[in-house]
């Protein structure tokens, strides 16, 4: 009997994370599919890279904790919304806002919350755009809608993300004061630079416009 109750609940853990696992596939399709159509279109490309993950059962269970959630599927179904993660790196901030209206575009796709941590940082400096979307899953015998959280940043906001995510971790969770506020600094000249990229590519796309050989306006060669 036991034997039984252990079967039956191993098999419930393996479909539970299926279920993710089916989501991160749909999402990255959809994203594959926009990068190749807007490349075909505008002979442009506002997506970098992507990357999916999925949360780890260990972090699950620490996100559990700290959310003080009864430790049952429904609940942590409900209310972890990250556990299927998805990464988008763009070249331009208004890239990341472009891709972001094509998925609100998606019909099947339900935004659920958006948190824009690039018009209001958070305190430690990241900045990303998160949207957390619930996206239908077509199994033999049900539906299921599975809330999946994308993260969409620029190159330099993400370089900075991983390397204040490892000194985090680093320092357990406390890290000394001047190295939170090299940080924070580090984040600035991202969002700086940034911005000068941004204005170099329209500086060049108005050129593009008009024929002119940026070669033409300086000593590039
Ligand atoms: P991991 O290891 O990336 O999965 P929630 O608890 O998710 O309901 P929360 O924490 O307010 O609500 O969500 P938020 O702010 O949208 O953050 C979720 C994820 O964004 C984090 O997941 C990180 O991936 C990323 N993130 C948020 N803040 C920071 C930050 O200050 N620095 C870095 N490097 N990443 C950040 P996890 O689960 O924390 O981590």
């Amino acid at each position: 009997r036991e034997v039984t109750t252990f079967k039956t609940f191993h098999t419930e853990i393996k479909r539970f994370f299926l279920a993710y696992k089916f989501a991160l596939s749909e999402i990255e399709t959809k994203i594959n599919i926009l990068k190749e159509e807007f490349k075909m279109i505008h002979d442009y490309n506002p997506i970098e890279h992507v990357s999916t993950r999925l949360k780890s059962s260990k972090s699950i269970l620490l996100k559990v904790q700290k959310k003080e959630l009864p430790p049952t599927i429904d609940a942590i179904r409900e209310n972890i919304r990250d556990i299927a993660g998805v990464r988008i790196t763009c070249s331009f901030v208004e890239d990341i806002y472009k891709v972001s209206e094509m998925l609100h575009n998606q019909c099947d796709i339900e935004i659920v919350d958006v948190k824009d941590y690039i018009a209001d940082p958070k305190e430690n400096g990241y900045q990303s755009l998160h949207l957390i979307v619930k996206i239908p899953i077509y199994m033999s015998d049900r539906m299921e809608k599975i809330y999946t959280e994308i993260q969409i940043r620029t190159i330099a906001m993400d370089f900075w993300a991983s390397l204040e995510h490892k000194i985090y971790y680093k320092y357990n969770k406390d890290m000394p004061d001047h190295i939170r506020k090299e940080l924070k600094d580090a984040a600035l000249q991202a969002a700086e630079l940034d911005r000068k990229m941004e204005r170099l590519n329209k500086e060049i796309n108005i050129l593009k416009e008009h024929d002119i050989e940026p070669s033409l306006f300086g000593d590039t060669p």
